[in-house]
């Protein structure tokens, strides 16, 4: 039995005592735009994302709302979910870790780590962030604090244990054997080294507080919250019955994308968890960088937090989502500007892309009585335009599959370039007196690139795409990318509907606009 490819995706699940932010909209929006892609190019594809809302952190935001752990999960767990609403994800599934698919998972993996031997009792006595959930050796601590400047606390207590420190060699051969599993490869480079540096056994219990799933067979432990938390992208595909159609399927994960302050949990801990409990790990994590507004660190004491409803309110969903992923190198450090922002969507959305489309679908309305053009012998400049428009697909899957989404929208934009300077050289408003049925010609070339553009961007831009195809009179059939190329080439006569504009300018001024 071959069905499509299964392609599973996943973001970070975050945590519950933060409001969502431009960071956590920003990791998920890469996500979405690959699950979209892939869907569109025939995969069967699940996206993941969710709430991790266990641990010391989350206990003591509900303790300080004066709400139950539970309820104040409960409440603020649907601020992410209003976060997809707005942002147009398009995940498959929502995890919460209080769920108890996901107790059942969490337990499942820690008996198969427990009878494999890799998990014993003991105690711990160290340094320990709350803000961080992480565990720090004494020579890691700067100032007294977290290498990341987060507060630590003297922790002692009975604790159990995973061999982690046994782990050092197999994961070394599994990042040598699996080139590709740690992106970008600066970053790749940091974990081996990391690892060559030697691991220690990891603290994976807790006895001082109670906000977790309990270890089984010892329920005055309750699991570390890392531990828990990456647990969720196999509960997602139904462990611990791992010989369920979802977990055969989808698992292992073709990718988990984080952010850079999470790769070690995911690219040392996670594969380490999973090869001591007989599973595969997943294929690739790519850990992306880091946003800073107007070049200063987000953090609510700043009270310089970018609230993702306030920008999309101000300058547009799809405005966002292109800015967020164009303006800065996929895996880079970024600094988010209300200039940089009202230029992007000024420069690119509405005069490169929105006119292009506006100016040639407007001739056709006016010239062409409203229906695609009978097109006539081509040029060579006719072919190299097709030819630009019909090779994008394959440059954007060479792109994605290296998760350079900057690439991506930079070959989109030199299509978009290309046709704006062939419109400029036909002039096929001036062609219409002179010689009509070449005019019909360039705007059918036209109109053929304006339908792949139209369908390649939608996993960027899903609703404008929308808009775009609409005009065109494509329906709901005809936007996968097996729609692509010279088969499947508009017939003439087709009558299309009038014209309006996609992109708008921004009207305010960027200044002002960073209220
Ligand atoms: O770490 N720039 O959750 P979290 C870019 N629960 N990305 C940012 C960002 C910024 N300024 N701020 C946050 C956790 N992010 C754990 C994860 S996974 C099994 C458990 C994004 O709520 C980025 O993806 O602190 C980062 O890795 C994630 O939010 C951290 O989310």
């Amino acid at each position: 039995m071959s069905g499509p490819t299964p392609y599973y995706i996943t973001t970070p699940i975050y945590y519950v005592n933060d409001s969502p932010h431009i960071g956590h909209a920003y990791t998920t929006l890469a996500c979405d735009v690959l699950a979209r892609f892939m869907r569109l190019d025939g995969y069967d594809v699940r996206f993941l994302t969710g709430t991790d809302e266990h641990g010391q952190k989350v206990e003591k935001s509900a303790r300080s709302a004066g709400m139950d752990p539970q309820a104040f999960t409960d409440k603020v767990s649907q601020n992410f979910r209003d976060l997809g609403q707005l942002m147009n994800f398009s995940n498959d599934d929502f995890i919460r870790t209080t769920e108890p698919r996901h107790i059942a998972a969490c337990q499942g993996i820690w008996r198969k780590l427990q009878a494999a031997g890799d998990i014993y009792l003991g105690s711990y006595a160290g340094w320990y962030s709350v803000r961080d959930e992480a565990f720090y050796a004494e020579s890691e601590l700067v100032n007294g604090k977290a290498p990341t400047g987060a507060d630590v606390e003297w922790v002692e207590e009975s604790s159990y244990f995973f061999k982690l420190s046994a782990w050092q060699d197999r994961l070394l051969q599994f990042y040598e054997a699996n080139p590709d599993f740690i992106a970008p490869k600066s970053r790749r480079n940091e974990v081996v080294s990391f690892v060559k540096g030697g691991l220690q056994d990891l603290s994976v219990s807790r006895t001082t507080f109670g906000w977790g799933v309990p270890v089984p067979g010892e329920p005055k432990h309750i699991m570390y919250v890392w531990l828990d938390a990456l647990t969720n992208y196999i509960t997602a595909v139904g462990y611990p019955d791992e010989a369920n159609a979802n977990f055969t399927k989808y698992w292992p994960a073709d990718l988990h994308m984080v952010g850079k302050d999470i790769l070690r949990f995911h690219a040392v801990y996670w594969p380490a968890f999973l090869m001591a409990a007989g599973v595969k790990p997943p294929k690739r994590v790519f850990a992306h960088g880091w946003w800073t507004n107007e070049g200063q660190k987000i953090s609510k004491s700043l009270g310089n937090v970018i609230v993702p409803s306030e920008l999309v309110a101000r300058y547009g969903l799809d405005q966002l989502r292109y800015f967020l992923l164009r303006e800065v190198p996929f895996g880079q450090d970024g600094d988010f500007s209300h200039a940089a922002m009202v230029r992007r969507m000024n420069t690119d959305l509405a005069n490169d892309f929105g006119n292009l489309v506006q100016r040639v679908l407007t001739q056709v309305n006016r010239n062409c009585a409203a229906t695609v053009p009978e097109h006539g012998e081509y040029t060579s400049a006719d072919l190299a335009m097709l030819k630009r428009a019909h090779d994008l697909v394959e440059h954007l899957r060479r792109h994605l599959r290296e998760q350079s989404f900057h690439l991506a929208l930079d070959a989109i934009w030199e299509v978009v370039a290309m046709a704006n300077r062939y419109v400029d050289a036909k002039a096929p408003w001036a062609l219409r007196k002179t010689d009509p049925a070449r005019m019909a010609t360039v705007l059918y070339v036209l109109v053929e690139v304006i339908r792949h553009l139209g369908i390649l961007a939608q996993p960027i831009v899903p609703a404008s795409a929308a808009r775009i195809l609409d005009q065109l009179g494509l329906g709901p059939d005809e936007r996968g990318f097996t729609k692509l190329g010279l088969a499947h080439a508009l017939e003439a006569g087709r009558a299309l509907p009038k014209p309006a504009p996609v992109f708008p300018r921004f009207a305010g001024d960027a200044e002002a606009a960073k209220g």
